[in-house]
């Protein structure tokens, strides 16, 4: 097998560099089989660069274990010998990818052996793309690094080494299934079910030595449009019969298919509800089709009235998936696993995590988060995701959610994410989502040695001073307390307060002349915080006892009100406002003094400053709209008397 590398797109978290410390020295892999022939073929072409030999004594060798278990993998060194044992050729590969991204420090003191299993079973990332250019929504849906790395323009990518690269860079960060389509399933899309689907072979073809999976996005009409059914009922024989050949045909193509995603009853998808049958009729359904040859559904939870009548205040769209879901736990098939986004909402900055996945204790769970920066910023702004997850996965019980999905921030871009910096968010997804626990910093840390092979201090401390805080950073400047939205409707980039306040969209902050916020309390509001076991319930429900960061999203208050923090709401709009376009001015600053350096390559330089320019800007736009907003409709001077235009 020879190593995908194209040279035309950077090297991201996989420089050659990278793989020196292992290059240089004698490495033995002791299995067989397809994955450890990757782990061969790695091993091979890291000598040849870097001059190690092929003969013992060893420095490195590599074999299998069972007792390690599924993708788990140990790591010892004694004697002078490092020892890498696999549960199984995916944890060999993924214990390979370990060594890499120690480096010479594999190789120095001894180690005890350390354990290594992921936490959660499937490390899925789902693509947005589409097949054809979308009218509205582009090439990929919510993509801010250009095309598909899979499609272009209607057809299918003549050369796909670069799917290749990506499932190297992935198996390195951990993860191990891929959705290749959108979850709004188009007419042309919908084929790769059937008279496409060599399209999806040929992709999983490439993701295969690195051990990853393909999953497919299908429609749920797709009886109708492409069986020429007259219905598309989850209870009707013929349907059933429908998906059970079309499967088979699927798994004839590609033996290790993944399985389907299914966005269902959603913005305009077609679904079960049109038959009077519930979600899991529907998602049962395809869990039985898929069940003989051990694939998986993902049934998206994403489902709520999107045409709202914005006068209607009883309705909450945070409400809508736990009541149409809680009621179903316990009815779905094993090999059914209910995709949730990580708040009740739609990846906002700040959103507290979904009462569906602390409440549905008797189904398999996905937690879906947004590695596309569609609400954080859109790739033009820094904004490292992972200390947000790792809050989110801290939280109750979300880290024994058997399977952790992210949208990909990837595109055809030179540099995978457009933003060079947001490709440390697709790493540390891969890495959380193998373990939940792990310090964000580090993680970044990891990215940092990989991508610029072990810098020197100056890069990494600037880097982490740009980065760490990020995420906070964009939460100042943008939308306040958690209360979300005030994007520009459409494409979501940039400030626009009203923008969504008389829209069906169900994303509401109801400010006034006196307060703002939207009360969803029992006592007084839509009742969202009783979808909240204890003691969640009675802390949001509670104005005392809310967190401030959540404040706006739970209730609607006074300008006046006072926060934990001391500031009245009102103060603290304008001072998170100031400090968060500051913030931003001191990001761009740090990367400042990298120029006329050689800490980083030239182009790379340029491509972070522009962004960050368009940042700066961005930030400021929104510190003046906000401020200006809040400031005309409550007549409430800044205490500090800074200028509000
Ligand atoms: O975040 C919203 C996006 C839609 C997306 C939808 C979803 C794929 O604005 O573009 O559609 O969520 O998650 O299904």
């Amino acid at each position: 097998m020879t190593i995908p590398e194209p040279t035309d797109v950077h090297a991201a978290w996989l420089p050659p560099e990278a793989f020196r410390a292992i290059g240089s020295r004698r490495t033995l892999v002791q299995a067989e089989g397809p994955l450890a022939g990757t782990v061969r073929a790695e091993v091979e072409q890291a000598r040849a660069r870097y001059g190690g030999a092929a003969e013992g004594p060893y420095d490195l060798v590599l074999s299998l274990d069972a007792a390690e278990g599924a993708d788990g993998y140990a790591i010892a060194r004694r004697d002078g010998v490092t020892t890498v044992t696999g549960g199984d050729p995916a944890g060999l590969l993924y214990g390979f990818f370990h060594v890499v991204r120690l480096g010479e420090a594999a190789f120095g003191a001894d180690r005890e052996p350390e354990h290594h299993r992921p936490a959660m079973r499937r490390r899925m990332l789902d693509h947005w793309d589409n097949i054809d250019v979308h009218p509205v929504m582009g090439q990929v849906e919510r993509g801010y690094a250009g095309g598909s790395i899979f499609w272009s323009d209607g057809a299918p990518r003549p050369d796909l080494t670069r799917v290749g690269a990506y499932g190297r860079l992935l198996a390195a960060s951990g993860v191990n299934a891929v959705a290749i389509n959108n979850v709004n399933v188009h007419a042309t899309e919908a084929r790769l079910l059937t008279d496409r689907l060599g399209e999806v072979a040929a992709i999983a073809a490439e993701l295969r030595p690195y051990g990853i999976r393909v999953h497919l996005s299908v429609n749920f009409a797709s009886p109708i449009a492409l069986g020429g059914l007259s219905t598309a009922d989850p209870l009707d024989e013929g349907v059933r019969a429908w998906w059970a050949r079309t499967t088979e045909q699927v798994y004839a193509a590609i033996p290790d298919f993944g399985g389907y995603v299914v966005k269902a009853d959603s913005e305009g998808q077609p679904g079960p509800f049109a038959y009077g049958r519930t979600h899991a009729d529907g998602a049962n359904m395809l869990a039985e089709a898929l069940a003989p040859f051990g694939g998986v559904v993902h049934w998206r939870a994403f489902v709520y009235n999107h045409r709202q009548d914005w006068r209607d205040r009883s309705t909450d769209r945070a409400r809508a998936a736990y009541d149409h879901f809680a009621p179903l736990d316990g009815t779905f098939l094993d090999n059914a696993i209910l995709q949730v986004k990580h708040g009740p909402m739609d990846f906002q900055p700040r959103e507290p995590v979904s009462p569906v996945i602390l409440a549905m204790r008797g189904t398999r769970l996905a937690v879906e988060l947004q590695v596309t920066q569609e609400y954080t910023g859109q790739q033009r702004h820094v904004c490292y995701l992972a200390p947000m997850w790792s809050e989110i996965l801290a939280f109750e019980n979300v880290a024994e959610a058997g399977d952790l999905v992210a949208v990909s921030n990837v595109g055809d871009d030179r540099y995978w994410t457009g933003h060079p910096l947001a490709q440390a968010n697709l790493y540390a997804f891969g890495r959380l989502a193998w373990d939940p626990g792990l310090d964000p910093a580090a993680v970044l840390d990891e990215w940092i040695d990989l991508t610029f092979a072990w810098p020197g201090e100056s890069l990494r401390r600037t880097l982490h001073a740009m980065m760490d805080g990020s995420w906070r950073t964009y939460e100042r400047y943008t939308a306040p307390l958690g209360v979300g939205f005030m994007v520009r409707p459409g494409h979501h980039y940039g400030p626009d307060v009203d923008g969504y306040e008389y829209t069906p969209w169900g994303t509401y902050h109801f400010a006034d002349r006196d307060g703002v916020g939207v009360d969803r309390t029992r006592a007084t509001g839509t009742g969202f915080t009783g979808q909240y076991p204890q003691p969640w319930s009675d802390v949001y429900e509670s104005l005392e006892r809310c967190p401030d960061e959540l404040l706006l999203f739970f209730h609607h208050v006074p300008y006046g009100h006072v926060l934990h923090s001391g500031s009245t709401v009102i103060q603290h709009i304008y001072d998170t406002h100031f400090a968060g376009a500051e913030e931003a001015a001191e990001t761009r600053l740090h990367w400042e003094k990298l120029a006329d350096t050689d800490a980083v390559d030239p182009d790379l330089y340029a491509r972070v400053k522009e962004r960050l320019d368009e940042q700066v800007r961005c930030a400021e736009e929104w510190r003046d709209q906000i401020n200006a907003y809040f400031f005309r409709k409550s007549g409430v001077p800044d205490a500090r008397g800074r200028h509000i235009p």
